[in-house]
């Protein structure tokens, strides 16, 4: 049932991929764009931009495990334990925001079955607490303070129901499971993305429960048509494959949808499929890094002393966003219901550091940009003083697809021309750390493979990182 570590699994064959775009049949879903003259290039949808572009969200785990220290609830649990005296879902959402923050994505239901909002298909939830004397929505209070704090609101409903008498049988099940969701997508305003795992078992008559994900997809659709939908396989934002935090290198957006089928998937084909994505894939469906402030997803007392420091939140930041994916990083409430004063504090610290990164950019001027080939190009920029930059960013405009699929950088020291970087793809964001570097008065950038004519890349240079 857990989730599968995949290994990297190191770079794809560019030289495999790219006779493969060129043979590509046109899949139906992409015939409207037959004329287009990028050719067979995935594009993402508005929904998809303004996901990436946040590049930080924050995931909350909470819930009756929160209570009894566990990860996985059985499904037992009495609702009489979940009572967070104290909760303030504002200064979850303020915490959030102050460290850079764009979206929140709450567990409305985990494992365990217990709903934090007042459901019609069960009476394991809220309703049945002490909290807010049993008349208390979490996921009411959760929305309002994201509408309020100004940040998009997610949910993560789990298939996987320990409590429910009806699930493993399929039908009845599925028809509880789209009421839930029907519920958390009609009652509380805009949702902005809706997060499912494969989680898998049998129920109480000990048959295995059958997901019906093109109902479940349909209905998020329907309900709510700008909300992205998160699982293994999509079909807007798809797993990055780890839950280390790590994005593939490299990583494409696009994928192809014949590999990774269903969530909870496992064959050999779908970790690296999820980890690199596919260059010649038919639908764009970007990674998201899912990955916990602590070592468990929900709070427990004893992980207090084991809070990632600010320098492994900012290797995070490095490893996800600055692989072309989203960082969606979990701040696990505590029992009183508020983020707890360590990681609040990390959170800042991993803001401050970004923040002090950013103010360090080194101003440059665009001298050139021509293409030099069908698939490659390069493009020259002046400093305006001599400096040794630290970090680089590049990015695409990924509004048009993601094309870069190999680079190297230049800097032009007292020396002349010297290697300071290459790397393969690029899409929306690529940081890399640029090692003990003489002062450079130029830097050039050579896009030495593309799956298509490439368009000018953006570069930003940082003296900090
Ligand atoms: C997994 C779950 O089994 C974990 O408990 C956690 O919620 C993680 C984000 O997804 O599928």
């Amino acid at each position: 049932m857990d989730r599968r570590t995949f290994l990297h699994a190191g770079a794809l064959s560019l030289a495999a991929a790219r006779p493969g775009i060129r043979g590509l049949a046109q899949p139906p879903m992409l015939a409207a764009r037959a004329s287009s003259p990028d050719g067979p290039l995935a594009l993402p949808s508005r929904s998809q931009l303004t996901w990436q572009r946040d590049e930080l969200a924050m995931f909350l785990h909470f819930g009756v495990n929160t209570f009894t220290d566990r990860e996985w609830g059985d499904g037992k649990e009495d609702p009489a334990i979940f009572n967070p005296a104290r909760l303030d879902a504002r200064q979850w959402a303020r915490t959030a925001k102050a460290a850079g923050f764009r979206a929140l994505i709450l567990t409305a239901k985990h494992h365990d079955g217990f709903c934090l909002w007042p459901t019609t298909t069960t009476r394991h939830s809220v309703a049945a607490s002490p909290f807010r004397g049993g008349q208390g929505d979490v996921v009411r209070e959760f929305v309002d303070a994201c509408a309020a704090e100004g940040l998009r609101a997610g949910l993560y409903l789990s298939p996987w129901d320990r409590n429910h008498p009806t699930y493993g049988d399929s039908p009845a099940y599925n028809d509880v499971y789209a009421t839930q969701l029907t519920e958390l997508l009609t009652r509380y305003g805009t949702i902005s993305e809706v997060w499912f795992d494969g989680a898998n078992g049998e129920g109480p008559n000990g048959r295995r429960q059958v997901y019906d994900w093109p109902r479940v997809w349909g209905l998020v659709r329907r309900l709510q048509p700008d909300a992205v939908i998160f699982s293994d396989a999509g079909p807007d934002v798809r797993w990055c494959g780890n839950e280390r935090g790590v994005a593939g290198e490299p990583n494409w957006s696009p994928v192809d949808p014949a590999i990774v089928r269903f969530p909870g998937q496992s064959d050999d084909a779908v970790g690296p499929a999820l980890q690199h994505g596919n260059p010649t894939g038919s639908v764009w469906r970007p990674a998201e890094v899912d990955v916990s402030i602590r070592p468990g997803w929900f709070y427990h007392p004893a992980q207090d002393g084991a809070v990632r420091t600010e320098d492994n939140l900012v290797q995070l930041y490095f490893t996800s966003v600055g692989r072309n994916a989203k960082l969606l990083l979990n701040v696990p409430p505590t029992r009183d219901g508020l983020l707890h004063d360590t990681d609040a504090a990390r959170l800042v610290g991993l803001h401050r550091r970004l923040e002090t990164m950013r103010a360090s950019i080194i101003p440059l001027t665009r001298l050139s940009w021509r293409r030099t080939g069908d698939r490659t190009a390069v493009g020259e920029w002046s400093l305006g003083s001599a400096a040794a930059p630290r970090v680089v960013r590049l990015g695409e405009d990924i509004a048009r697809g993601q094309r870069v699929a190999r680079y190297t950088l230049e800097g032009k020291t007292a020396q002349g021309w010297q290697p300071i970087g290459s790397g393969t793809t690029i899409g929306h964001c690529w940081l890399e750390r640029i090692e003990s570097v003489a002062p450079i008065r130029q830097v050039r950038l050579r896009i030495e493979d593309a799956l298509a004519p490439p368009e000018p890349v953006s570069i930003e240079l940082f003296r900090m990182g």
